[in-house]
């Protein structure tokens, strides 16, 4: 097998420079753990950005996989697929929509929701051609495609990258206020929004902030777009995070805390990792825009995304991934709140479920959270820093509550051992 340095000296040599990892290869996964080249394991505390929810390899996502690969995989939708219309019917009553349109990665399903959401306005709404509006907030992340990256605040993932596409609004994120004079403006026709902000560092909005925002978009006759690619699939405690407080792992309006987006958008634990598969779903009012030829993709809606999709939404419900993702997460956030008020190196803890953060005692321009990740790695666990100072720690949802206890373990033998 490849060496560690052999698999590190090789991305450098023959890949773009477009990311900036870890200094460890991963090279086999089960579950909440990984293994490198040399059999070193590591508690996964990424999850790959949210998108390995059901754990690494989970054996039934992996079976359907499979056995999907080895009865048809690619159709193109010039056919129908025997797997497809039963996906829909499952994902739609899943999540209580009318209608799903497929895709493929999370940047895509944004692109999705910005041509519905156009569409609807032009045709439903009776905004002129060209001309409509979109609200988005500061620091978001939806994505690197290029008319995503033009509303993105991001320098690194802007800069060089122009022209840029008109037609969004930014406003501060978790600010109703603005929401409402925003809203005030011609030709508004959607409000994008995450429902916690995932990239700004994992930044919790007010209580209300999402109920009160897709109030105000109703009242303005303007679509409430939520990107829950990275929040969504029972992430942070709740099968979305536009559930509020409710833990089911299944859909259910019972709740007061719900708030149905008119746009729901969906990628990463959608596939539990196992292979690229996003959607978006919404009502038919807002669905029924979109005619043959005016928007589709060659895999979006094949029958192995979608025979994976179905298993990974039921690992989610049958292991109860909601319900455990929001009791490890208050756990998690009591023993790091400990350690922020124990030491000088955490200054804050943060998030919902099982997306957290901690802030870390220094500049963003410092290196300081990139040494505490190395020497966490070397510890047996594996984070990453966002923003410079922010650490994020997003286990898979399968973790125990065992296992989580020995990760504050890790955490704060860590700390006590770093020299900042
Ligand atoms: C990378 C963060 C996570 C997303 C939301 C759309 C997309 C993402 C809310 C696009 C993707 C990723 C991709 C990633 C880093 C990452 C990320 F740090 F930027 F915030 F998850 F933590 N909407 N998020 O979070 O989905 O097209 O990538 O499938 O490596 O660039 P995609």
């Amino acid at each position: 097998m490849i060496t560690t340095n052999k698999a590190i000296e090789l991305e450098d040599k023959y890949g773009a420079h477009n990311y900036h990892p870890l200094p460890v290869v991963l090279a086999k996964g089960d579950g909440v753990y990984v293994w490198d080249p040399e059999g070193n394991q590591y508690f996964d505390f990424l999850s790959a950005y949210s998108a390995v929810n059901q754990g690494h390899c989970h054996p039934k996502i992996t079976q359907a996989l499979v056995d999907q690969a080895q009865t048809l995989t690619l159709t193109s939708r010039a056919f129908y697929n025997n797997v497809l219309g039963e996906y829909e019917q499952y994902i739609t009553e899943y999540f209580g929509f009318d209608k799903i349109l497929p895709m493929n990665t999370g940047a895509e399903g944004v692109e999705t929701a910005i041509k519905v959401c156009r569409k609807w306005a032009y045709e439903k709404k009776g905004i002129a051609e060209n001309d409509a509006q979109i609200i988005v907030c500061e620091n978001n992340f939806h994505g690197r495609t290029t008319t995503v990256i033009s509303f993105s605040n991001d320098e690194e993932a802007r800069k060089n990258f122009g022209p840029y596409t008109p037609g969004f609004i930014k406003i501060p994120y978790n600010d109703t206020e603005a929401l409402k004079e925003a809203l005030k403006q011609p030709n508004v026709a959607g409000f994008l929004v995450e429902p916690i902000q995932g990239e700004a560092g994992v930044v919790v909005p007010d209580e209300n902030f999402l109920a009160e925002s897709a109030q105000l978009c109703k009242e303005a006759d303007v679509l409430f777009i939520a990107d829950e690619i990275q929040t969504g699939i029972a992430r942070t405690g709740g099968l979305l995070a536009v559930c509020g407080n409710c833990t089911c792992s299944g859909h259910c309006e019972k709740q007061s805390t719900y708030v149905k987006p008119d746009i729901l958008i969906l990628g990463k634990a959608l596939s539990g990792g196992a292979y690229p598969v996003s959607a978006i779903l919404a009502d038919d009012e807002v669905m029924d825009v979109i005619k043959p030829g005016q928007h589709g993709s060659t895999y979006g809606g094949n029958p192995l995304g979608c025979k994976v999709a179905m298993a990974a939404l039921e690992v989610v419900k049958e292991e109860n991934l909601s319900q455990n993702a929001r009791k490890l997460g208050d756990l998690f956030r009591a023993e790091m709140q400990k350690l922020v008020d124990s030491n000088e190196l955490f200054t804050k803890v943060r998030g919902r479920g099982l997306l957290n953060a901690v802030i870390i005692n220094d500049t963003p321009e410092s290196d300081t959270a990139w040494r505490f990740c190395v020497a966490l790695k070397n510890n047996g666990l594996l984070a990453k820093p966002t923003h410079g100072n922010i650490i994020r720690f997003a286990p898979p949802l399968v973790m125990t509550e065992e296992q989580l206890l020995e990760c504050v373990s890790i955490i704060t033998k860590t700390l006590s051992e770093f020299k900042q």
